[in-house]
């Protein structure tokens, strides 16, 4: 495992943040990762999560494979929300809601590993940011078909908030980011953009993530 934990490092790891499982995908998972790292992702978590979520060894041999392809691409792996995965995979990262694990137990088992904290107000930062995390999720920026229970949609004020109320971690945006909307997440003070289906479920993966590329840069 890289250390990538440097500020500006992880700053530069969150410009194009794919995000993905098996039930986010049209086509092969694999094959899906493949084409979004060609198109340009910065960094990859895997989040098998919602109805027809694979469970059990299903989900450790696609995290497998998928852990095979980043690592080969040198794009590191983020998992969501299972340290157990994260350390038998040997992951580069761990990512928790306020509803999963507390990041201070997370950084406890993580080691040097990056985590990020999805968060929602300025108390859930600080606290996660004293917890020992890396870079803060906000969001949901947008509307967003892909969480079930999602939030209010909080738009790109709370970074703005965040950013005027003195938080300088980095922080990307989620929930129905696209290539039309991404630049004004930048814009708002996000280091960059973390996204499901913009991706996963273009009709052309590769060329989704070019344009997200694009406007992000
Ligand atoms: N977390 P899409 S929104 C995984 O608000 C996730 O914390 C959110 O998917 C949050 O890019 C979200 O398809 C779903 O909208 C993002």
């Amino acid at each position: 495992m890289a250390n990538h934990r440097d500020k500006s490092a992880i700053e530069e790891l969150l410009q194009l943040y794919f995000i993905m499982g098996s039930t986010n995908c049209k086509a092969d998972p694999v094959h899906v990762l493949e084409q979004a790292i060609e198109g340009g992702i910065t960094l990859f978590q895997y989040r098998e999560k919602g109805p027809g979520a694979l469970e059990g060894l299903d989900k450790t041999k696609l995290a497998e494979k998928l852990f095979r392809v980043c690592k080969d691409a040198d794009i590191p792996f983020i998992v969501n929300d299972d340290v157990d995965l994260a350390l038998e995979l040997d992951a580069d990262g761990i990512h928790v809601g306020q509803e999963d694990l507390a990041a201070d137990f997370v950084r406890e088992k993580a080691g040097d590993r990056i985590i990020g904290v999805s968060a929602h107000t300025i108390e859930e930062a600080e606290k996660a940011i004293e917890d020992g995390a890396d870079y803060l999720g906000l969001g949901p920026i947008y509307p967003t078909i892909s969480k079930d229970d999602a939030r209010a949609v909080s738009g790109l004020s709370i970074i703005e908030n965040f950013r005027k109320n003195g938080i300088t971690v980095p922080i990307v945006g989620i929930g129905g980011i696209n290539a039309r909307n991404a630049r004004a997440v930048i814009q708002a003070g996000a280091n960059g953009v973390s996204l499901i289906s913009a991706i996963a479920a273009a009709a052309d993966v590769k060329k989704a993530a070019i344009d997200l590329k694009r406007a992000v840069l």
